[in-house]
C-alpha cells in the first residue's frame, strides 16, 4: 500500500513515521509512505498558502490552489487515489473502517491547519471525511498519523508478530485481557495462577472470560456489536447477576 500525507508540516509527520514499527515497515518496503509539503505547490511568489476568510472573522484559511495542485501531482493519468480529509465533521474512525481502508492500494490524507480549508477545494477532491474523536485539535497531522498507524498495522509484513494483529483490543470487538510478566509477585500482587499453570486450554478460556468481563465493565457499548457465542452470553448473564447479588466467589 502507498499512503501520501498532504501537510504543511512534513517533518512533523516524518519524525513519527520514521520510528519504531512503522519506520521498520517502511525500510522493509511493507508500506510506502510519503509526506508531501503543500507549500511546495504554491503559485504565490511569497510562498503563501493561506488567506483571510471572505465575510470576515477570525484567523486564516488554507487556499484552494496549493492543495489542488498538490493532489493533482499525486494523481496519475486517470487515477484518482482515495482522498481522506481529517476533520471533526467526519465519521469517527473505527477498527472496521481501518480494516476496509487497509485493503485499498493507495490513500491520500489531507491535513488541514489554521482555521480550516476553503470549502470549494474540499468539494472538488475529498472522497471521505474522517474524525479521530469529538475534540478539537490544532491541525490534521495527528489525526492523519493516527489513521496511518492504525491502517499500517493491518498490512502484511508490518507487525513483528503477525498473530498480534488478531489478538489485540477491538479486533474481535472485545477489549484485551489483562497481561503480566515477571516478577510473579509485585507489591504483594500475584500473577493469576492459571497463567503459570502451563495449561494452554485453561489459559485461553481464562483470557477470553477476562476480555468479556472487562468489556462488560468498561465498555458495555462494545458488546452490542461483538460476535458473541452462547457461552459468552451465559457468562455475561452470570456477571450481571453477580453484580446484583455478589458472593465471595464472584467478587
Ligand atoms: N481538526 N479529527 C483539522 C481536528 C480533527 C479531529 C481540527 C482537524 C482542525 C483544521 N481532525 N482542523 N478531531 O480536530 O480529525
Amino acid at each position: 500500500m502507498r499512503i501520501d500525507i498532504m501537510t504543511l508540516f512534513p517533518e512533523m509527520c516524518e519524525a513519527v513515521l520514521s520510528e519504531s514499527i512503522l519506520g521498520r515497515a517502511r525500510q522493509k518496503g511493507a508500506v510506502e509512505i510519503r509526506c508531501v509539503n503543500i507549500r511546495d505547490f504554491t503559485a504565490d511568489k511569497h510562498n503563501r498558502v493561506d488567506d483571510a476568510p471572505y465575510g470576515g472573522g477570525m484567523g486564516m484559511l488554507m487556499q484552494t490552489q496549493p492543495i489542488y495542485d498538490c493532489y493533482q501531482s499525486l494523481c496519475g493519468a486517470g487515477e484518482k487515489p482515495h482522498l481522506i480529509y481529517l476533520s471533526p465533521q467526519g465519521k469517527t474512525l473505527t477498527q472496521e473502517r481501518v480494516k476496509a481502508l487497509s485493503a485499498l492500494p493507495r490513500l491520500v490524507l489531507l491535513c488541514g491547519h489554521y482555521e480550516g480549508v476553503d470549502e470549494r477545494v474540499l468539494e472538488e477532491i475529498v472522497d471521505e471525511e474522517i474524525s479521530v474523536g469529538d475534540y478539537v485539535l490544532t491541525g490534521g497531522e495527528l489525526p492523519a498519523l493516527v489513521l496511518t498507524d492504525a491502517v499500517c498495522r493491518m498490512l502484511d509484513g508490518v507487525l513483528p508478530n503477525e498473530e498480534a494483529k488478531a489478538l489485540e483490543s477491538h479486533y474481535n470487538g472485545l477489549l484485551e485481557y489483562p497481561q503480566y510478566t515477571r516478577p510473579p509477585v509485585w507489591h504483594g500482587r500475584a500473577v493469576p495462577e492459571v497463567l503459570l499453570s502451563g495449561h494452554h486450554e485453561n489459559i485461553e478460556k481464562w483470557r477470553h472470560e477476562q476480555a468479556l468481563r472487562r468489556t462488560a465493565e468498561k465498555r458495555p457499548d462494545l458488546l452490542e456489536h461483538a460476535p458473541l457465542g452462547d457461552d459468552d452470553r451465559r457468562l455475561l448473564e452470570t456477571l450481571k447477576t453477580a453484580s446484583i447479588h455478589p458472593t465471595e466467589e464472584t467478587q
